[in-house]
């Protein structure tokens, strides 16, 4: 039997940080918890490319863009979308999670989501870094062991 999985080694490999602006409060520690992850994992800090667009609906785009740059070989999005009182959250969440699904789906390279979706404020700040963990942390050790299984994957 020949078993297939990805190391928690991160040398030589890198990555993009692409981070919605929108709920800055929450999506800055997201981006701090996935680059702090990236780095004690071995990824060098040159091998880190934050791009930052305006919000989660952006995602997907700026995710297409830069898996097709060859700069990178896996990416982390983060973003965070809180429920209000219209459809709104249902549609920009929803194309976030389609966007980026999608394109995690081609399997050229591994695009993990790091997108908060939350009913208040106060669940997303739990999920950035404070009583539930830091959800951006989660999705980059996910894209680092992708990354690392997509090296050696035939
Ligand atoms: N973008 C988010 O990232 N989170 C949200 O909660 C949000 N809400 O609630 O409106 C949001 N809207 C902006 C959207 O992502 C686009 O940037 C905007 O529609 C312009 O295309």
């Amino acid at each position: 039997m020949k078993t297939w999985e990805g190391m928690l080694d991160g040398s030589g490999l890198r990555f993009g940080l692409v981070v919605a602006r929108f709920n800055e409060l929450v999506t800055e520690p997201l981006l701090n918890g996935a680059t702090d992850c990236l780095v004690r994992h071995g990824v060098d800090r040159d091998d880190l490319h934050v791009v930052r667009v305006p919000g989660a609906w952006e995602l997907p785009g700026a995710c297409a863009r830069l898996a097709d740059s060859g700069l990178v070989d896996g990416i982390v999005a983060l973003g965070c979308v809180i429920r209000g009182a219209t459809p709104h959250f249902d549609l920009v969440a929803g194309e976030a999670a389609a966007g980026i699904g999608a394109l995690n789906r081609t399997g050229r390279l591994p695009v993990s989501f790091g997108v908060l979706t939350t009913d208040s404020l106060e669940q997303a700040l739990e999920r950035s870094g404070s009583k539930a963990g830091n959800k951006g942390w989660e999705a980059a050790e996910a894209a680092l062991e992708m990354a690392s299984l997509y090296r050696e994957l035939p």
